[in-house]
């Protein structure tokens, strides 16, 4: 009995110390909150990890808009250890000295957002893996209803807290994505942290190898967005009819959120006269269909006019041009009229010192090159560009190229990839479907011929034309087996051997040239061929370059009859600086990159499908592959332009074609 009662005082005691001491903790101590935060915070993850932004609100530039941009509070974390209990995503620091810590956002490093972070630090320059990003904002002043937070793009995963929850997640490097902060804003300060990965997997878009650098990071602005409860989300206006057509009509559609069927809206043009009612379907989408006779949009007139859309409280405008892109046989009509495109590759870096570009000024300045080149077209390679980009063209009056880095050989089989291909695209599409720039839309860059290959690209090639029926599709095609191995058996290696030079056929038989629009093909005449082959054959390399550049002109491309064709890169290394006497071509020397575009654009000049090109490239860019240290480190030298600005000698060789005209001047 007395053991008996023992006991029950002693648990009873223990039961009283333990409510004390439990209601002290709880009333002192500061965990409770720190837990019910991480509590929060885990909830947040184990809900919400899969979900995607909402759909684009477009026109971001165009919006009631307050800047996230500046320097960023970072943290560099190669394992990975911020998510651990929440560490990064609540921004946790130590309170008091005593404190263990194993992660703070302070008295480290900062990064400029829009930024990559590979030209901010040097430990960064190569880097693959995490790295958290942190700040802080109060939404006061901005009137809108609905709050967006507004991403142009993240290299390649970014997770997204607000206020210590997930709010989504996005993937793909170079396309913009946006989040409904309405209801999580708080009063005050808010704490945003993003998570960015810039690690690739051998099913993502693109694979982990690329002949560019990864740059990550908030590569492109952030910002805040204000719209009304109701609000006008996309839309689609441009010219239906050729010139000549009886009566041309402006043509598109409206997308809302938040109105009623039946709501109604005005679409404006006042240079044009218009003021066009239009009433919502019960999806939210009105169609558009004006008579009207606007100056049309060309490079030699690239004339923008002012549209808005106004619909309940919204309000929101665009500056768009009026052309029709189409393609007949052989031929791609801008405004009915048959077009040549004399253009050139880029990359999105910076014009004097590599990293991605993230200002207009820069953009204005590499596509001011393209207009010195006196080009009309350009592609923008590999992937999507800032948006500021095609915006910039549309002004300069440049006919552009728009690709998603399908690159090389992505994982085909995967439905995963197909999946992040398709998003890529539609959010391209999305982004870009008002530029009157934009004529091309491109698939994939020298994927390998397979039954999977095709049916993938039949796919995306499917999609573009759902999403955007008023643009051609284009892929720039591998130069594969086929047709190298008839080219190099049936005509320069004979010719390499001492045999007379006949013609020399390139025959492209890639059913990817049937599924798009403009097929578009990247050859390497005098630098890979030739070259590349020296290393394996009993000839040296300088003998091998001289027959293929003196027998360039008996080149032969055929891709199938009755399609345009455009070439898509063509080119050779030049370090800038580097000189020798052009007869010694010597690989990297610029008059040897010069002597590469002199013979290429003769033999150009000679093919009867040709439509187009643009050469590879507009300025050296960085590039992890090229290793010849001493002329390359780790830059892609086949720029017309060094990394610095200074024009390579072949610059001036395509600047003068182009100038004259080229290539109706030739004659064949
Ligand atoms: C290509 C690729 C491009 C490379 C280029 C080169 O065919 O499309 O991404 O950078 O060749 O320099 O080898």
């Amino acid at each position: 009995m007395r053991k008996l009662w023992t006991a029950v005082s002693v648990g009873l005691f223990v039961i009283g110390a333990g409510a004390l001491a439990l209601t002290i903790y709880l009333w002192f101590g500061n965990w409770p909150t720190e837990q019910k935060e991480l509590v929060d915070h885990l909830r947040s993850v184990a809900q919400n990890t899969a979900r995607p932004p909402e759909p684009l609100v477009q026109n971001s530039r165009g919006r009631e808009r307050v800047s996230l941009d500046g320097r960023w509070q970072a943290v560099i974390d190669p394992y990975d250890r911020g998510t651990l209990a929440g560490l990064a995503p609540r921004a946790v620091e130590p309170k008091t000295p005593s404190d263990l810590a194993e992660f703070s956002f302070e008295n480290g490093l900062t990064l400029a957002v829009p930024g990559d972070w590979n030209t901010q630090d040097p430990r960064l320059v190569f880097y693959q893996g995490v790295v958290w990003y942190k700040t802080t904002f109060d939404r006061q002043g901005m009137s809108g209803e609905r709050v967006f937070l507004h991403f142009g793009a993240a290299n390649y995963r970014a997770s997204v807290y607000l206020n210590g929850l997930l709010l989504g997640e996005h993937e793909g490097g170079f396309t913009p994505f946006n989040f409904d902060v309405t209801g999580a804003l708080k009063a005050g300060e808010n704490l945003l942290v993003v998570r960015v990965d810039n690690r690739r997997a051998a099913d993502d878009i693109p694979t982990p190898t690329t002949d560019w650098h990864n740059y990550g990071g908030l590569t492109r602005e952030v910002s805040l967005l204000g719209v009304s409860t109701a609000y006008v989300r996309s839309w689609q206006i441009g010219l239906e009819s050729e010139p000549g057509a009886a009566g041309s009509v402006i043509a598109g559609w409206i997308e809302t959120v938040g109105f009623e069927a039946g709501d109604e809206g005005v679409l404006s043009i006042p240079e044009l006269g218009i003021e066009q009612g239009f009433a919502v379907d019960p999806a939210g989408r009105a169609r558009i269909r004006v008579p009207a006779n606007p100056q049309r949009w060309s490079p030699e007139s690239p004339r923008l006019y002012d549209v808005e859309i106004r619909a309940g409280k919204d309000s929101v405008s665009d500056r768009i041009g009026f052309r029709t892109v189409a393609v007949q046989g052989e031929e791609i009509l801008l405004n009915g009229e048959p077009i040549f495109l004399r253009g050139i590759s880029l990359h999105e870096e910076r014009p004097s010192d590599g990293g991605r570009i993230y200002s207009q000024a820069q953009a204005e300045t590499l596509l001011g090159w393209a207009k010195e080149l006196d080009a009309n077209f350009v592609r923008l390679a590999h992937y999507p560009h800032d948006e500021f980009m095609p915006q910039v063209a549309d002004r300069l009056g440049l006919l552009v190229w728009e690709e998603i880095p399908v690159y090389w050989a992505v994982d085909f089989e995967s439905e995963k990839t197909l999946t992040r291909a398709r998003r890529q695209m539609s959010e391209l599409i999305e982004r870009d479907r008002n530029r009157a720039s934009v004529i091309l839309w491109s698939l994939a860059n020298e994927t390998p011929e397979g039954p999977a290959r095709n049916a993938f690209l039949q796919n995306l090639a499917d999609l573009v034309r759902q999403e955007d029926p008023t643009r051609l599709v284009t892929a720039a095609l591998l130069t594969g087996a086929d047709a190298l191995q008839g080219f190099l058996l049936g005509g320069y290696l004979p010719a390499v051997a001492g045999f007379p030079v006949s013609k020399w056929v390139f025959d492209v038989r890639d059913p990817l040239a049937e599924i798009v629009d403009v097929p578009a093909l990247n050859e390497y005449f005098g630098w890979y061929y030739s070259g590349g082959l020296a290393l394996m054959l009993p000839w040296s390399s300088h003998h091998m370059r001289r027959v293929m550049l003196d027998g360039m002109a008996e080149i032969e491309i055929r891709t199938p009859e009755g399609k345009p064709l455009i070439v898509s890169e063509l080119g050779a290394g030049a370090k800038f600086g580097m000189h020798a006497p052009a007869e010694d071509l010597v690989a990297y020397s610029e008059e040897y990159q010069a002597l590469v575009y002199e013979k290429q654009l003769a033999m150009l000049a000679n093919q009867p499908q040709l439509r187009g090109l643009s050469p590879w490239v507009l300025k050296d860019f960085r590039a992890p592959l090229r290793l010849y240290q001493g002329v390359q480190d780790y830059w892609n030298r086949k720029g017309l332009i060094s990394e610095k600005g200074e024009r390579k000698e072949a610059f001036f060789v395509l600047r003068d074609h182009y100038a004259r005209g080229w290539p109706e001047t030739v004659t064949p």
